[in-house]
């Protein structure tokens, strides 16, 4: 039932610029902003929301929380952009350090890190998704290029944002879906990429024989990324109409080579992570 949890503040012209300018230093995502001829509104997406109650004691925290991994960066930048605005760092009584950035009267944002994070929250490995230095193949198919197209650029963003270099990309065309994993298994066992983007369209009110393909291609590029070792991340539509597909490829739902750039990016940080025994406790 839930998607998302959004908190809205209002701000001066002047603060807006400032806190927008901190928030991406922090490394905050930019999500789709607004505006009308009065206002507008700049959206920061986090990795993780939370939404807590709190019951007893009276509370000191300011309403506004932001967990960042590196208290004192966070610190001198929110010193950079605001100067006395942004207070020292304290301890709290629970087991994390915390400064506060007063914005005006009413709003005072906490910035805040568990002194021993590894303790507040079991060990995992997870990719990073900074694409500097990888390699991709993207093999896109022209069956439905309207819509197949529409994903390719959104992949392309992606992995540019990500800070991949073009050079570093090798999109690779075929002619339906069912070709895509053939094609991702030579992309794969050439040793040039380091993970594989499919990005394809079936739109089940037009394909007859609809369930064999998508079975097929689902299984042939699972087989190619299983059987390789090479990452493959799977950004094939699967939709009952077009006016669906049209929605998974940048209208309303989101752009699923978007999606399949970003998780191509974050599985191949992890592949090697993995590799290389790594356990960062994040
Ligand atoms: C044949 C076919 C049909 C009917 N529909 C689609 C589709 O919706 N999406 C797609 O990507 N490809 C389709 N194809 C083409 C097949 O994937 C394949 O390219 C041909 O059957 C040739 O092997």
């Amino acid at each position: 039932m839930i998607r998302s949890l959004t908190l809205v503040r209002r701000f001066s012209r002047e603060k807006f610029e400032q806190l927008s300018a901190l928030l991406r230093a922090l490394g905050f995502e930019d999500g789709a902003g607004w505006s009308d001829e009065h206002s507008r509104g700049a959206p920061f997406l986090a990795p993780v929301g939370r939404l807590e109650l709190v019951d007893g004691r009276a509370l000191t925290e300011p309403d506004i929380l932001i967990e960042v991994r590196d208290l004192d960066t966070a610190n001198q930048l929110a010193r950079k952009h605001f100067h006395d605005a942004a207070g020292e760092i304290q301890d709290t009584t629970w087991k994390s350090r915390i400064f506060p950035l007063q914005l005006d009267a009413n709003l005072r944002i906490g910035f805040w890190a568990f002194n021993d994070p590894a303790k507040s929250a079991p060990k995992a490995t997870e990719g990073e998704l900074n694409a500097s230095g990888m390699r991709f193949g993207i093999v896109v198919s022209r069956w439905n290029s309207f819509i197949t197209e529409r994903l390719l650029q959104g992949a392309l963003d992606c992995l540019r944002r990500s800070g991949a270099k073009f050079a570093d990309i090798h999109i690779v065309r075929v002619p339906g879906s069912f070709e895509i994993p053939a094609a991702a298994r030579l992309l794969a066992e050439s040793g040039a990429v380091d993970a594989v983007i499919t990005l394809g369209c079936l739109i089940r009110g037009e394909t007859s024989h609809y369930e064999h393909i998508a079975t097929e291609v689902t299984r042939g590029i699972g087989q190619s990324a299983q059987e390789t070792g090479v990452p493959h991340t799977y950004g094939v539509l699967t939709c009952e109409t077009l006016e669906q597909a049209i929605d998974r490829a940048g209208l309303k739902s989101g752009n699923k080579g978007w999606e399949a750039a970003t998780t191509a990016v974050e599985m191949t940080s992890l592949k090697g992570k993995l590799k290389r025994g790594a356990s960062d406790g994040g």
